[in-house]
């Protein structure tokens, strides 16, 4: 791979909620630097979070990552299948418990809308367990589409989010 020119800037969002959901998303974070063509530049604090949708479900860990890319954004999210998967994931109820969900939250400033993919992901404007980590990791961030993080953040209370760092 010629690695000489830079690659593509995404963001994943990580939430678990099962089968020890801290030991899930730590794994995860080394999963992702594994993907083939890219590599994990930075990885935000760890929140724990109430559960947005059905209330009757463990609190959820959550976490952002920023990769380098050399894939694109379909071959991303194929790569990020197989880490759900390898975790056992196993997709039941939406918005239900899961051992791991890796959401392709951006992908440099691309607008995508296919059937299976949607970027910027259609709810991280109104997710403090999205917006919080992200603004850890790159504050300036503008959403393309959008606007500026720092506006998002100032409408979406962080109620709830519970910072775990430096070490839970
Ligand atoms: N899909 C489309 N765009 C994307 C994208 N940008 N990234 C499609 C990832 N997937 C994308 O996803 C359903 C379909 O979305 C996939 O087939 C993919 O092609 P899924 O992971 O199978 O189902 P899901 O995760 O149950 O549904 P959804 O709508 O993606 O849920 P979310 O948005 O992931 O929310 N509460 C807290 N506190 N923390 C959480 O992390 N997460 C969820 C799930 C609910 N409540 C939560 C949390
Ligand atoms: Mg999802």
């Amino acid at each position: 791979m010629n690695r000489s020119s830079s690659g593509s800037i995404a963001y994943i969002g990580l939430g678990s909620n099962l089968d020890d959901p801290l030991y899930q998303v730590t794994q995860a974070f080394d999963e992702l630097n594994g993907i083939v063509r890219s590599a994990c530049t930075a990885r935000s604090p760890i929140y724990s979070s109430p559960p947005m949708g059905p209330r009757d479900q463990p609190d959820y860990i959550n976490a952002v990552a920023r990769l380098e890319t050399w894939l694109g954004p379909h071959d991303l999210l194929r790569a990020l299948w197989v880490i759900e998967q390898q975790h056992g994931r196993v997709r039941q109820l939406r918005w239900g418990a899961r051992t791991l969900d890796l959401d392709l939250l951006l992908y440099g400033d691309a607008i995508i809308d296919s059937p299976e993919l949607k970027v910027p992901h259609p709810g991280l404007q109104q997710r403090p367990f999205v917006l919080y980590p992200l603004q850890d990791i790159d504050p300036a961030l503008m959403i393309p589409g959008v606007g500026r993080l720092t506006d998002l953040i100032r409408v979406c209370p962080s109620e709830g989010l519970v910072r775990l760092d430096p070490k839970p």
